[in-house]
């Protein structure tokens, strides 16, 4: 299950996942396709719909938080990743932006994701893409095992 704030890129990032390249519009509602979950941005910066996501979590092997590489602040609750009774994975998108900022995106993760692997990715550029889509296979593996 992918999670971020509204506009972060999570939908381009699960097209890219599946190796798409075409803009992905709007996320209205939990959108279930194949492995991978996505939700709206809204649901990680209101309040009223963390259950929700938590809930929704149980269904997941882990649950992707994603930061923007180009904005300065960050939409999760300190110790947000407590809140969910499965793996948790960190994800910065945008790295290729003009005014990605991989470090500072890295630190206002880390407030709501402590430990855990980070993986860097562009969905425009490609980059990190392969590396991510591996280790949530991996991860789902696990837990069917
Ligand atoms: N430069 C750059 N822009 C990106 C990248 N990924 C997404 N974007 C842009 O970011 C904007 C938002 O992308 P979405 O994937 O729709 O964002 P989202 O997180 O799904 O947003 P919601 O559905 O509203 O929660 C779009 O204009 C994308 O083109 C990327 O890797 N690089
Ligand atoms: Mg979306």
């Amino acid at each position: 299950m992918i999670i971020g704030a509204v506009g972060a890129g999570k939908s381009t990032l699960m097209k890219a996942l599946f190796g798409e390249s075409d803009p992905a519009i709007k996320t209205q509602s939990l959108v279930y396709r194949d492995w991978i979950i996505d939700t709206p941005g809204e649901y990680s910066e209101n309040p009223l719909y963390y259950r929700s996501l938590m809930a929704t979590s149980h269904e997941t092997a882990a649950v992707l938080f994603v930061q923007d590489a180009a904005r300065d602040r960050n939409f999760f609750p300190p110790g947000f990743e407590q809140g969910f009774p499965v793996r948790t994975v960190g994800a910065v998108t945008k790295i290729d932006h003009p005014k990605a900022d991989i470090d500072r995106a890295i630190l206002l993760l880390r407030q709501s994701l402590p430990e855990g692997e980070i993986f860097l990715t562009s969905a425009a550029s490609m980059e990190g893409i392969a590396k991510l889509k591996e280790r949530l296979m991996e991860i789902m593996h696990q837990r069917d095992r």
